[in-house]
């Protein structure tokens, strides 16, 4: 029998219905040595934490994280709110020797980043940051491919990650829907809501990013602040490109904007390397495409005429974390990512093998991203600091 993990959910949005999804389902789909409860959940507003807590099966809530905190029937702190809350909330919760999960990116800058690592390795509690596209089969596939020396030298690795949704001038700022778009509550725009996501994937299938060099723009200067009711300078930025040059020798590019008219969520990646390349689309998120030029496995080298892209459907079970859901062909989905990320992390906490990214691991994305505002600041090239 698996032992109850009893989870103090912190937030209620799209995060806290994924994360809640995931504790929910995740025992029906992994033999697993711990089973979350969802005993208590936690936001500002009693009626609406109410709704939520009968709806997703909480079995009691609270309107004040630190009384969730200082609660001795939590093992768990998950936390799912904006980023300008991440520090204190997990300061606290490794003090009360509770275990953290934490939304991405980890903290609002580095300094604070620092702060909540030492806290939680002072405290010796288990740790994870959702950054959930590692869990996508398909991009756990092009990291066995990478680790399997498939791809060779790398010389070039290239991410974009667009949205279009603030492209209107009319659209707000701040509040519970739109607090990305306040650099208060964010701290940065797409740097650190999604160039984050690109690159723990980068850093995770290419190693780390020595330097960068990075331009970034608000195009739309003002907005309505939802909370004041004021017309407010926006201090976020809506668009980023950055160049970066890796450990390895290979050269990046990674460019991120909502304002791309027709992108919705596409956060794509390829790696090209000697002997061939990967290639991944989050809008079509279960195929992987992969050049084979030559296999070092194997020694074969690929004759010219039948070299080609294959689209990998990464369904089959011998794919990552597919033997999990269903026959060879069926597809899974975006909350998978995060059930798959539960599962990695409460087999972690039993395997001596703790789950990744941790707060450490996620304190490195961070450090790119101030490098890369840093960088967009003063025009300079940045060193990332180790
Ligand atoms: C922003 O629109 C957002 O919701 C991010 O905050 C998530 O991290 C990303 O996965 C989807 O887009």
């Amino acid at each position: 029998m698996p032992k109850p993990l009893r989870v103090g959910m912190i937030g209620y949005g799209f995060m806290g219905r994924a994360h809640s999804n995931a504790y929910r389902k995740v025992n029906q789909f992994f033999d697993l040595p711990y089973q979350p409860v969802l005993q208590a959940c936690c936001a500002r507003k009693e009626e609406n934490i109410r709704a939520f807590a009968e709806q997703w099966g909480y079995a009691s809530y609270e309107t004040d994280w630190k009384k969730l905190i200082a609660r001795d029937d939590i093992d768990l702190i998950d936390i799912g709110t904006p980023n300008n809350t991440h520090r204190d909330m997990a300061l606290a919760a490794a003090e009360a020797g509770k275990m953290v999960l934490c939304e991405k990116p980890l903290a609002m800058n580095v300094a604070e980043g620092e702060e909540m690592c030492a806290a939680i390795e002072k405290a010796g509690v288990a740790n994870m940051v959702w950054f959930n596209y590692r869990r996508v089969p398909a991009i756990s596939l092009a990291k066995q491919i990478v680790d399997e020396g498939r791809i060779g030298r790398a010389f070039h690795y290239r991410a974009t990650y667009l949205q279009d949704w603030t492209i209107a001038t009319d659209v707000p700022q701040g509040g519970a829907a739109l607090w990305r778009l306040d650099v208060d509550a964010a701290g940065s725009g797409v740097t650190g809501d999604l160039l984050a996501h690109s690159i723990d994937t980068a850093e995770w299938l290419n190693g780390p990013i020595r330097r960068v060099s990075a331009a970034t723009e608000t195009f739309v200067k003002e907005r309505v602040h939802a909370e004041t009711g004021q017309v407010q300078p926006v201090g976020i930025d809506d668009a980023c490109m950055f160049l970066a040059v890796f450990d390895n020798g290979s050269m990046g590019t990674f460019e991120s904007t909502r304002y791309a008219r027709g992108r919705k969520n596409f956060n794509t990646f390829e790696l090209n390397g000697e002997n061939g390349s990967v290639y991944f689309d989050l809008e079509d998120p279960h195929i992987l495409q992969y050049f084979k030029y030559a296999d070092p496995k194997s020694g074969e080298k690929i004759e010219s005429h039948l070299t080609g892209w294959q689209r990998i459907h990464v369904t089959n079970s011998e794919h990552p974390y597919m033997d999990h859901w269903w026959v060879p062909g069926c597809t899974i989905g975006y909350e998978h990512t995060f059930i798959n990320a539960v599962a990695d992390f409460l087999e972690g906490l039993d395997s001596g093998k703790p789950v990744q990214p941790d707060f450490r691991s996620a304190l490195r994305t961070q450090k790119v991203c101030d490098a890369v505002l840093d960088s967009a600041r003063s025009g300079q090239w940045v060193e990332i600091a180790r």
